[in-house]
């Protein structure tokens, strides 16, 4: 049943987050999760899909929980929706808001109502959680919402790490990827967990036209000075030469970007992910039967995956690119 009720009804102003911290913090337990976070169309809800039936093909139990009050037509059964307590439907109706500041009204709500998702949780305790959350791109960059609903679950005994995806078409415009890479960066200071950024539906990663670059430059993101070239041979883009530079520079200098790539049609792609994903978030360290076998627990760990094997299945399988030596421009 969908409920909407003003925060007036709610006397949801008089909540306060420290009684569900407090009520919450007597028993932690760990449990572990991924919050699937990205722009529109990135492929969340995709990916929590396919990776729930992964998951669950390895054994795990696995709960979704939609996070995303747009989102009225499921591919999956989702075990907490937020649609049972508010839509951004029913926001639009009743307080004349448009799509967008309807959904940022949701997120608001849902921060101060945090003990109504806590309290969902709590029944799936055994399970290993996907939260399926919106793609306003603002909600990971500057507003505080989301950030304060997972820093409340994260001293609610809930170990999460972000998974954030990015569409990878973005890698045929260069000047698209300097903004992916700015807004990922963003997103991993403002989000302050653990974070993995992944380039989603790598297996339309040519559709849009052939690449300048090798993948390996836009996964390992390490020498961003060939794209200050290629953006100066833009005749639109030239006079931003400096600011272009500036950038570049501003995203080496953290040096804290760089993307696995991930087709959910793959499964490769898909374990990749998710050993990147136990590992940010702890699951690989805990107790559990998939660890109880050292060597699982060991090769987990250790990322027992050469470098190369990151991009060779996506190029084999998906591009007509063939692979070029470094990161030698193939556009020019
Ligand atoms: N080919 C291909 N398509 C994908 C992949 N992942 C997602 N898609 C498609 O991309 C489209 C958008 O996916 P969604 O999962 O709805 O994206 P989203 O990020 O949840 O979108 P919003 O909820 O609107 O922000 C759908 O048509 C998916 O089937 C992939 O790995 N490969
Ligand atoms: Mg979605």
């Amino acid at each position: 049943m969908n409920v909407f009720l003003t925060e007036k009804f709610f006397g949801i102003n008089d909540l306060n987050n420290t009684i569900v911290k407090s009520k919450f913090l007597e028993n932690i337990e760990m449990i572990y999760g991924q919050l699937v976070i990205g722009p529109p169309g990135s492929g969340k809800t995709a990916y929590c899909h396919a990776m729930s039936e992964f998951l669950r093909g390895l054994g795990r139990k696995v709960a979704i929980i939609n996070l995303d009050p747009a989102n009225d037509v499921l591919p999956y059964e989702a075990s907490v929706n937020i649609s049972h307590l508010i839509t951004v439907e029913n926001v639009m109706q009743h307080i004349k808001l448009g799509p967008n500041g309807g959904l940022i009204y949701c997120m608001e709500f849902l921060e101060k109502r945090v003990d109504w998702l806590i309290d969902e949780l709590q029944k799936f305790k055994d399970c290993y959680l996907l939260f399926d959350c919106p793609g306003q791109v603002e909600l990971y960059t500057h507003h505080q919402s989301v950030q304060k609903i997972v820093s409340v679950l994260v001293k609610s005994g809930f170990t999460l790490a972000a998974v954030h995806l990015v569409d990878s078409h973005y890698c045929c415009d260069p000047s698209k990827f300097v903004s992916v890479l700015l807004t990922s960066l963003s997103t991993m200071l403002q989000m302050e967990m653990p974070h993995i950024n992944v380039l989603s539906k790598a297996d339309l990663v040519e559709k849009h036209g052939k690449l300048h670059f090798n993948l390996d430059f836009y996964t390992d993101v390490l020498d961003l000075q060939e794209l200050i070239s290629i953006l100066s041979d833009d005749p639109f883009l030239v006079r931003y030469k400096k600011l272009n530079k500036a950038v570049v520079e501003l995203i080496e200098n953290y040096s804290l970007v760089s993307f696995l790539l991930l087709s959910i049609k793959s499964k490769e792609c898909m374990s990749r992910v998710l050993q990147a994903a136990d590992k940010a978030n702890g699951y690989v360290f805990g107790i559990n039967e998939e660890n109880r076998n050292i060597q699982n627990l060991l090769s987990c760990a250790m990322s027992a995956d050469f470098e190369d094997a990151k991009i060779a299945d996506i190029r084999e399988k998906y591009m007509e690119t063939e692979n070029v030596q470094g990161y030698t421009s193939q556009g020019r």
